[in-house]
């Protein structure tokens, strides 16, 4: 496919602060969850941790340079809360506010336009101390933070995201336990969710007032595409209950300023819901420029336990299914067509409002050969698949802005640890060598080509 990518389109690349920078201690950086979760014995694969990662924080300039090599338009990455606000959540760190406003300029000075995440999963570990996520004074904080951000750097940032995928943070953070605090306590990850929904809201408020005009506030969600694992009623049932835990928990907030009455009934007997105050809805409902939208693969779910499910997080009785092939190293089923229809799906929850997907990528586990190339050719299978996926959505009338990949850099994979790679770019994490895969070599002729062009043959694909 080619020609239907719109002119302003824009290519970029994804990261998220803890999963890149490393350096944990430097410049008055304090702990987050992710500090303590990925020091706990057991928490992550291999004992891994983030503590050096891919050590960006030293070595952004070479990772800029690269990004400026690939021609990327659009660089996503995400501020670690607890460089800027190392304390108590209200004294600024000047150090850390100077990394990001160094990035910054990089990115600028290279024509690649920086794009912040505020909240990818490292809550400050001071806050968790008082409640972290099921407090609701958290969400006040995230506020004071988007602040903060929105006056030293809104001068040349263009666009600001609140929050990454919080189901993650809610559901897996608070009711699997897969990350961090590492909680199963299904209650609390109601309230989790709803506190960082609130903080969205909060968010917004906040980013509105302290920016300058034209400058673009979103979230980042990461819907689930669910299918039920059979015909039968009962998995047809569990594919009903997922969406209500997966999806329904933030569309109906987000976009329509009301609880779900089916999730409230479906939750009954693990929440009364009543830490939704009087006004939070309106809050969380403000309004957005563009919906961030990370996809990956679908969840097939059934009633019935089976071998290598896992139970779906936040209700019991639900369980997600194993894929079928092909799948990524994660095990994660490649259904191009999945983003397709969630982007369809997602223009008709909330006509008029524009999309960027915000991450899609795939982990493969590379070999660098003796001349130190990187084939990696299901990579670029999968990513130029879902770039035609997107062209598909386009097509059918989907205003969809921009397509960021994930990862740029292989990184730290959270409970994963370093066993799984998702970058375009490898990193060799004895020495921190870079080295451009041959999807990036691909993805840079998308760019070039605006979309699949001629030049981007679909070799094996
Ligand atoms: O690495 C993560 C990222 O932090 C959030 N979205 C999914 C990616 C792959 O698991």
């Amino acid at each position: 496919m080619t020609g239907l990518f719109p002119e302003g389109f824009r290519w970029g690349a994804a990261t998220a602060a803890y999963q890149i920078e490393g350096a944990v201690a430097a410049g008055g950086r304090t702990p987050s969850i992710w500090d303590t979760f990925s020091h706990t014995p057991g928490a992550i694969l291999g004992g891994d941790t983030g503590d050096v990662a891919c050590d960006h924080y030293h070595r952004y300039r070479e990772d800029v340079a690269l990004m400026a090599k690939l021609g990327l338009a659009d660089y996503r990455f995400s501020i670690s809360w607890t460089r800027v606000l190392p304390v108590d959540g209200r004294s600024v760190n000047q150090a850390g506010l100077d990394f990001y406003s160094e990035l910054v300029d990089e990115l600028l000075g290279h024509g690649v336009r920086p794009l912040i995440t505020l909240y990818h999963w490292d809550l400050p570990q001071y806050l968790q101390d008082r409640g972290g996520w099921t407090n609701r004074e958290t969400a006040q904080r995230f506020a004071d933070f988007a602040s903060i951000i929105a006056e030293r750097l809104g001068d040349r940032v263009p666009s600001f995201t609140t929050l990454n995928e919080p189901w993650c943070s809610a559901f897996l953070g608070h009711a699997s336990g897969e990350h961090a605090p590492g909680l199963r306590d299904n209650a609390a990850a109601f309230t989790a969710a709803h506190h960082l929904l609130l903080a969205h809201g909060l968010g917004v408020q906040a980013l509105r007032a302290g920016l300058p005009a034209g400058r673009d506030v979103s979230i980042t969600l990461n819907p689930a595409v669910i299918r039920p694992a059979s015909a039968a009623q009962q998995d047809q049932e569990a594919a009903e209950l997922a969406d209500l835990v997966g999806n329904r928990v933030f569309l109906d907030p987000l976009f329509h300023a009301r609880l779900s009455p089916e999730l409230v009934a479906a939750t009954a007997s693990v929440t009364d819901w009543a830490f939704v105050r009087e006004g939070d809805l309106g809050l969380i409902s403000s309004p957005i420029d563009f919906l961030g939208v990370n996809y990956y693969t679908p969840a097939i779910v059934g009633r019935a336990p089976v071998e290598q499910g896992n139970p779906w997080p936040g209700i019991d009785g639900v369980f997600a299914h194993p894929h079928t092939d092909p799948q990524t190293a994660m095990g994660w089923q490649v259904e191009p067509e999945g983003l397709t229809n969630l982007l369809i799906a997602l223009s008709h929850e909330r006509p008029g409002l524009p999309m960027v997907v915000t991450e899609n990528g795939s982990a493969y586990p590379d070999t660098v050969d003796a001349h130190g190339q990187i084939f990696d050719g299901e990579r670029s299978c999968y990513l130029r698949a879902h770039v035609d996926a997107v062209a598909a959505a386009i097509q059918a009338g989907v205003d969809v802005r921009g397509y960021l990949v994930w990862s740029l850099l292989d990184n730290f994979e959270w409970a994963w640890g370093y066993s799984q790679r998702f970058g375009i770019i490898h990193v060799d994490f004895a020495t921190q060598e870079r080295r451009l895969k041959e999807s990036g070599k691909a993805y840079a002729q998308i760019i070039a080509a605006h979309g699949l062009g001629s030049d981007t043959p679909d070799s094996s694909c």
